[in-house]
């Protein structure tokens, strides 16, 4: 049976928190050109591409870089960022995750990934979550980074799903709005504060239920 919905998951401040991983290798990077990148600085960095993160950081530092150091700098940062990456587990999956997965898959509807991360493959075959998916779009399929909605639309003809039945889990502004753009319902996770554009607001999925889900309807 064709089902109707699909879910879409950010990995990022979603699935797993790897915002601390991405702040530490940040911070070592920054040091380069004597910038002390703060947690604030770090928060506006959530959804954000690698290479448009590390413009941000250069554009705080007032600091200017030839292409080619930028280039080793973010090839750096990553081979740092992997370094706590090969080290996840799924220990490293956030509350409630698993259990959401799996009960969205027991009723048979499609799943698929929407990140900007270039890193998505290997961070969910890490934490074993590889097989909950039925597509991944992240930063290596997309030309238009979050708030353009072009991931979460790939993500709903891979899965065969219409956009408006589409229901999209996000923890950044950026995503949100991206979510909101493809006209898809949209979760919040995390700091509502932050997130006041979602249709929803929730802390973690151990307070989302799965009979929440499948009675949504779209908007
Ligand atoms: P990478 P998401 C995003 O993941 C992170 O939130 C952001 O901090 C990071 O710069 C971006 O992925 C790119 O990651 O360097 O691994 O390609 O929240 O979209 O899953
Ligand atoms: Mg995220």
């Amino acid at each position: 049976m064709k089902k109707e919905k699909g879910f879409i998951f950010d990995l990022d401040g979603v699935i797993v928190d790897t915002a601390k991983f991405h702040f530490l290798a940040w911070k070592k990077a920054a040091a380069e050109f004597d910038f002390e990148l703060t947690h604030t600085q770090n928060e506006q960095l959530k959804g954000v591409s690698r290479v448009d993160s590390l413009k941000k950081i250069l554009k705080w530092a007032n600091a200017e870089v030839s292409q080619e150091k930028f280039n080793e700098l973010a090839a750096n940062k990553n081979a740092d960022y992997l370094t706590y990456v090969d080290k996840m587990t799924e220990a490293d999956i956030l509350p409630g995750v698993k259990e959401i997965l799996t009960e969205i898959k027991a009723a048979g509807y499609p799943i698929s990934l929407g990140s900007a991360s270039k890193n998505a493959p290997r961070i969910l075959d890490k934490v074993g979550l590889t097989p909950f998916f039925d597509a991944l779009v992240d930063g290596n399929s997309v030309s238009k980074a979050k708030p353009d909605p072009e991931v979460f639309l790939i993500a709903a003809e891979k899965m065969h799903v219409q956009p408006h039945n589409c229901i999209v889990f996000e923890d950044a502004e950026a995503g949100i709005e991206a979510a909101n753009k493809a006209k898809m319902i949209s979760i919040g996770l995390g700091n509502p504060e932050n997130l006041k554009e979602a249709d929803y607001n929730f802390s973690s999925f151990n307070e989302i239920t799965f009979n929440f889900l499948k009675q949504l309807q779209p908007k």
